[in-house]
């Protein structure tokens, strides 16, 4: 897992444009799944420091076999989690992905997530740039509940594609 965070690494800095950065990332987290769970929820703050609209087309990343930015709504008791496509931050806009609100989604996980663990998140723009984030794994049950970081893990959730 080093060597190839490591290998990973010297390939990025070795292509990396050097332009000025569309995106500002920060707080990065990963909710460490329950085990056997093969999808995990990813949270972060995605501010645009462009002069212009950024436009986030695709998403990767390295645990992972699909990334989806999700939205979730209630109907009833049922949360209900849908797919946000090409979604597009104004310019000095932050899009706030969180516990109660949008996040990204992890799915078909490669292996084991634990608390500690850095996974690696690629936003492609539409500009052609792309921006790269490492997000810490979290245990986040013992997180102190308050109505805006609800645990999820009880829900029923179901996915609408
Ligand atoms: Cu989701």
């Amino acid at each position: 897992m080093h060597l190839f965070l490591l290998f990973v690494g010297l390939v990025l800095c070795s292509t990396q444009p050097l332009e000025a950065a569309e995106l500002e990332i920060s707080l990065a987290t990963v909710r460490m799944p329950p085990p056997q769970s093969d999808t995990a929820a990813a949270y972060m703050q995605i501010k645009n420091i462009s002069n212009k609209p950024v436009v986030i087309s695709s998403i990767v990343s390295n645990v992972a076999k699909v990334t989806e930015l999700h939205s979730m709504r209630m109907e009833g008791d049922r949360m209900i989690m849908s797919e946000v496509k090409k979604t597009r931050i104004e310019v000095g806009a932050t899009l706030d992905l969180s516990p109660s609100a949008m996040h990204l989604m992890l799915m078909d996980l490669y292996e084991d997530l634990r608390a500690g663990d850095q996974v690696m998140i690629t936003f492609y723009l539409q500009s052609g740039k792309e921006e790269m984030v490492h997000a810490l794994v979290q245990d986040m049950r013992n997180k102190s509940i308050d109505h805006d970081a609800m645990d999820m893990t009880p829900m029923k959730m179901h996915h609408a594609h």
